[in-house]
């Protein structure tokens, strides 16, 4: 009997009605599947489109703890609830067994996968894999965390399926044969749902468990895989993956062999040249011409809210890092941009929910490159501490004036806020469209 077959014979209630959630039940209900839908928020986000075009299926919003959970024989869970949410807890210890839409189409999916996680860069990773596949002639299948659910594109016709990975996801992920696979770095980001790194780490190894090809970074040994045969290293320096320097001139190299140079790469910054070597790596198996990589590195210009120049006026840059939401980005985004001269010309500004993170580390790199420091958000407190005279303030608005007076000729004012944006906005991208549409406002009217 197939997968989908068994799912018709049992209870399922599919835990969250967010993005997921809603795929998770279209996805049953094309397959003649009806699940019931439980949700601990009492306006959730898919409620209205269920209420119009699947009235028939049961719904049960409100406290978990009045949902019966024990009641399935499988729950599909979305990944904004952690599996040690005490309902979920007590329903697992019960035997009723837990997954997530990246476990359901993983095992019923038969297409080659590749699947990224890490701290940073997974966004931009995918998207750069994807686009290399597609200039070689591939119908790629992207998504994950990057937005798309990926039950959404099960029934589509993909050659190769690209997935950015969450930690939150492979919590519940356990079949997933990826032909490549990588944790790109590990920072410390959501240790609100973790014990600790110890707990973080472990979970996005899961993501190297059953691959072919295993890819990982030189420099960060929490992302060295275990039990895998086949491993592939990126790294600046001395990788299967790396940079190599001729006749003065930087050159990207897999396995020593010199392939094309850096300066092919459109977007800047040492944080991108590793990316685009990650890219390379988890690329190997499918044997694509170096020019297919090249003329997609030329091509790609970034996405959104990523180290994005919003404008530029009075001589001063302003960029938009909005997904910088824990510190490892945040470091990232201030070196990529910091002068090589190493002036303190950067006024950044911080701040929001740091999911319990230790902000300590930003220190060195606030005092060597941060000219003043506009604090804002939940933990604004806490970060203001890092730099000598800190701004607090309590909108984006405020945020932006200060930086615009503080600022001057030669100057970058920097969005990198080290922190989820939850506490003030809807989402990464809410964030970012409000400092950026602020920031062209004052361009016009000073
Ligand atoms: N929630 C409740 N009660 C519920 C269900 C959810 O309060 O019963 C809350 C969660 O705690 C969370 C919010 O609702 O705060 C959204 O959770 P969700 O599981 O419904 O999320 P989705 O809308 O399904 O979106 C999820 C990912 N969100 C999370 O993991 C929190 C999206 O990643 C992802 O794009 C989408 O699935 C498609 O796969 C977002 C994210 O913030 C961008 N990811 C984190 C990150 O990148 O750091 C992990
Ligand atoms: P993610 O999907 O993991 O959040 P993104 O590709 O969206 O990653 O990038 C988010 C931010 O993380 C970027 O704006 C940049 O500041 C930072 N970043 C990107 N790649 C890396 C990397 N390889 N190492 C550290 N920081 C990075």
């Amino acid at each position: 009997m197939t997968y989908l077959k068994q799912l018709k014979e049992i209870n399922i209630i599919v835990l969250g009605l967010g993005i997921s959630g809603l795929s998770t039940v279209r996805f049953l209900l094309q397959h003649n599947i009806t699940p019931k839908v439980v949700d601990s928020r009492l306006n959730a986000p898919g409620l209205d489109w269920l209420q119009e075009k699947a009235p028939e299926v049961e719904v049960n919003l409100g406290e978990l703890t009045e949902a019966n959970l024990s009641q399935a024989d499988l729950i599909i869970i979305s990944p904004g609830i952690a599996l040690a949410q005490k309902d979920v807890f007590f329903a697992v210890s019960l035997g009723v067994e837990v997954i997530g839409d990246i476990e359901l189409f993983a095992r019923i999916n038969s297409k080659p996968v590749i699947a990224v996680t890490g701290s940073n860069g997974k966004s931009s990773v995918v998207t750069l894999t994807a686009k290399v596949l597609e200039k070689a002639g591939f119908k790629v299948g992207l998504g994950g965390n990057i937005g798309t659910p990926i039950l959404d594109l099960l029934t589509q016709n993909i050659d190769v399926f690209v997935l950015e990975l969450s930690s939150f996801q492979l919590e519940t992920t356990s079949s997933l044969k990826a032909v490549s696979a990588t944790v790109l770095n590990i920072s410390e980001d959501h240790l609100d749902r973790y014990a600790d790194m110890t707990e973080y780490t472990q979970t996005k190894h899961k993501i190297y468990e059953n691959c072919e090809y295993a890819i990982y970074s030189l420099d960060d040994k929490k992302t060295y895989p275990t039990n895998v045969k086949n491993k592939l290293s990126f790294s600046a320096e001395s990788a299967d993956f790396c940079l190599l320097e001729q006749h003065g001139k930087n050159y990207f190299s897999a396995s020593g062999v010199v392939l094309f140079e850096t300066e092919s790469l459109k977007v800047e910054g040492k944080h991108n040249q590793l990316n685009a070597l990650a890219v390379m790596a988890l690329l190997s198996p499918w044997n694509l011409e170096s020019v297919i990589f090249k003329e997609t590195f030329s091509e790609f210009s970034g996405l959104d809210h990523r180290c994005q120049l919003v404008s530029s006026f009075n001589n001063v840059k302003y960029f938009n890092d909005s997904k910088a939401t824990n510190v490892g980005a945040c470091i990232a985004s201030i070196e990529s941009l910091a002068t090589t001269s190493g002036d303190q010309n950067i006024i950044l500004i911080a701040g929001g929910d740091g999911k319990g993170a230790d902000f300590s580390t930003l220190k060195p790199y606030f005092n060597k490159y941060v000219k003043k420091l506009v604090c804002l958000g939940k933990d604004a407190e806490r970060i203001s501490t890092l730099s000598h005279g800190a701004l607090k303030v309590k909108t984006m608005a405020e945020a932006v004036n200060l930086a615009f007076d503080q600022a001057i000729s030669g100057d970058i004012v920097l969005l990198a806020p080290a922190c989820s944006s939850l506490d003030m906005y809807a989402n990464f991208m809410a964030r970012g469209d409000d400092f950026s549409q602020l920031v062209l406002q004052k361009k016009v009217n000073p």
